[in-house]
């Protein structure tokens, strides 16, 4: 039998839970058995789903009988394999590791998490690896507890959004997307009830609060995955199975599928995230009733991971599939949007607009590159003009770096400390449309861990926060933390950079607040204004009636530039500060710096 018709095989048995439909399947792949055996020229129709999985121990005995059959003869063994088949013991009843999990269904609870509506088109969000954050118990891993002591720095910062990374309980215990409860937060971090009381606080403090959600993939850990392993409980279909080994290398070389007690599963990052089958109606309603808990308890939506590996069709068709955006678009999205006020962001970085379009919003990958090598070269790169022509900037979320060294690693390293190349980058983030997220400690400068023997590129970039000078714990913990401090704690913490009149993190803090004191820059639309020197990069965002101008000097020297037509009021230019006033016809901008104008009253 060939792949493609064991394949077919397999595609035809998913459409049978009832015993009549599965009687006609076992019928018609004997048929196709016979077929096979006499040499017929049978083509499946597989629609090149190359993933196709057992589905059940009956399944796989019938599979396995076929085969047989192939060798031996068909007709010989019909009989057999019919018996054997219709004997096999069904796994829903049998008990598993996953009956003591919650996966009960869950209603609807609207509840108003008191934010003004659309929050999130006009917030900055900061994104925070809470294990990472503030520690307030002293084991050296930060906790709910720590993160709700900094919400007054962040409510300083002029932050209205957060994004929390994994909160939930996690197999890997570090970054957390390996999951192994949906519905219970990770211990590491505190109880249900300190998550609850942080959630408040954020709110009281009119920041909204998204949390990171793994549709995609669980941890190999999870009671789900240990009986899909073991055919318990009902859960073999709800992981990608099949029983034989297919070479499927992802992005990296490396292998997706992998070795289980009885079969290959399919993971696409690692043999611990095992992929879930979201063709199986019951996994999507485990997701569905997962969000709604979360919903229900008051989060503001979800930063969705690697919606880009939802469907696999082979092995050159394992990212981006199609069904990625139905999924989306038809089982994920009005689940969330059945509340009010809520927000839902999706990362793919291999397709960021077709991803805004079903998801809401997508990060914008590719822009953090154009705007970082803008301000680190002095002039304004025609890629990252290119990237915000007719781009839909309104449901794109932007950024300079985050926690995965794929988008970058950390500013201060990408820019070798160059802090004016640093700020210009910032003040483009702060200016431009989309909706910009901040990775915590970028706006103090934060380097990478000081532990240069760590073989895992992304530790590099998730140490514990730079609070104080500390050389040991950064002021981010009692005891030892769980990953070494950032490498330069000793310049760049908070407790310095609020002391010092041009720090990194009060320009931050001054763009911040000047984007949230104009609507025009959070939600306003974007327009390019054509300027000869490339060291100027300069652009109008309008809403409505109300144009803002903004200024960007590039350049380390001052650059005459020539307004046309216009009168233009300053708003503002920072950190080297133009006079007040009537921008001149011709104005000399000051090096590095960004100026806000408004049109002339
Ligand atoms: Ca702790
Ligand atoms: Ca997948």
């Amino acid at each position: 039998m060939t792949e493609t018709r064991r394949l077919y095989f397999n595609q035809l048995t998913r459409a049978g839970t009832n015993r009549w439909l599965r009687h006609r399947v076992v019928f018609l792949k004997l048929i196709l058995c016979v077929d096979s055996y006499s040499g017929g020229n049978f083509v499946a129709a597989n629609n090149g789903k190359a993933h196709a999985q057992l589905n059940s121990r009956q399944d796989r005995c019938s599979m396995k009988n076929i085969t047989s059959l192939s060798s031996f003869g068909c007709s010989a063994l019909l009989a057999l394999s019919l018996t054997a088949c219709q004997q096999a013991p069904a796994d829903p009843d049998t008990p598993g590791l996953s009956d003591a999990l919650d996966l009960s269904p869950i209603a609807v609870e609207l509840n108003d998490s008191g934010l003004p509506a659309d929050w999130q088109k006009h917030a900055v969000f900061m994104e925070i690896y809470i294990r990472g954050y503030q520690d307030n118990d002293g084991d050296g891993i930060g906790d709910f507890n720590g993160l709700t002591s900094r919400l007054d720095y962040l409510q300083d910062l002029g932050i209205k959004g957060i994004w929390l990374m994994p909160m939930m309980q996690s197999q890997d215990r570090d970054h957390g997307y390996a999951v192994t409860d949906y519905r219970k937060v990770e211990p590491d971090y505190g109880s249900l009830d300190d998550f609850k009381h942080f959630l408040n606080e954020a709110h009281r403090r009119g920041i909204g609060v998204i949390i990171d959600y793994l549709i995609n993939h669980s941890a190999a850990q999870n009671p789900l995955f240990l009986d899909s392993d073991k055919h318990l409980a009902g859960k073999r279909d709800w992981y990608i199975w099949r029983d034989d080994f297919q070479h499927w290398p992802n992005w990296g070389g490396n292998e997706t599928w992998h070795a289980g007690t009885d079969g290959f599963y399919y993971g696409i990052f690692w043999d611990q995230m095992p992929d879930f089958n979201l063709r199986h109606p019951e996994v999507v309603s485990f997701h569905q009733n997962n969000l709604r808990y979360w919903l229900n308890l008051g989060v503001d939506g979800f930063r969705f991971d690697a919606v880009g590996t939802l469907f696999e069709n082979g092995s050159s068709a394992m990212l981006n599939q199609p069904d990625n955006h139905r999924f989306l678009a038809d089982s994920i999205r009005p689940i969330v949007m059945e509340y009010p006020n809520r927000y839902m962001v999706c990362e793919n970085p291999d397709g960021p607009m077709p991803t805004a379009e079903s998801c809401g919003s997508a990060f914008y990958f590719g822009l953090q590159g154009a705007i970082l090598a803008s301000a680190k070269f002095g002039k304004t790169k025609q890629r990252m003009k290119d990237r915000l022509e007719n781009a839909p900037m309104a449901q794109l979320a932007t950024l300079l770096a985050n926690h995965d060294s794929f988008a970058g690693g950390r500013i201060m390293e990408q820019l070798k400390g160059d802090e004016g190349s640093y700020r210009m980058a910032a003040a483009t983030l702060l200016t431009l449309p989309g909706t910009p997220f901040i990775y915590y400690g970028e706006e103090i400068g934060i380097g990478h861990s000081l532990d240069i023997t760590d073989p895992d590129p992304d530790h590099r970039l998730r140490t514990p926060m730079s609070w104080t000078d500390d050389a040991n714990s950064a002021g981010f913990t009692t005891g030892t933390p769980f990953r070494a401090v950032a490498n330069n704690v000793a310049t760049h913490n908070v407790a310095a950079a609020l002391e010092q009149p041009s720090s990194l993190l009060k320009h931050y803090r001054h763009w911040i607040q000047l984007r949230n004191l104009q609507p025009a820059l959070q939600s306003g639309d974007y327009q390019a204004v054509e300027v000869t020197d490339k060291r100027i990069f300069a652009f109008t965002r309008t809403l409505d009636d109300d144009v803002r101008l903004v200024l960007l000097n590039y350049s380390s020297q001052p650059v005459e530039l020539t307004l046309t037509d216009s009168c233009w009021q300053i708003i503002d230019s920072y950190p080297n500060s133009l006079l007040a006033g009537t921008l001149p016809t011709t104005v000399n901008l000051p090096p590095q710096t960004a100026t806000l104008a408004q049109p002339c009253e």
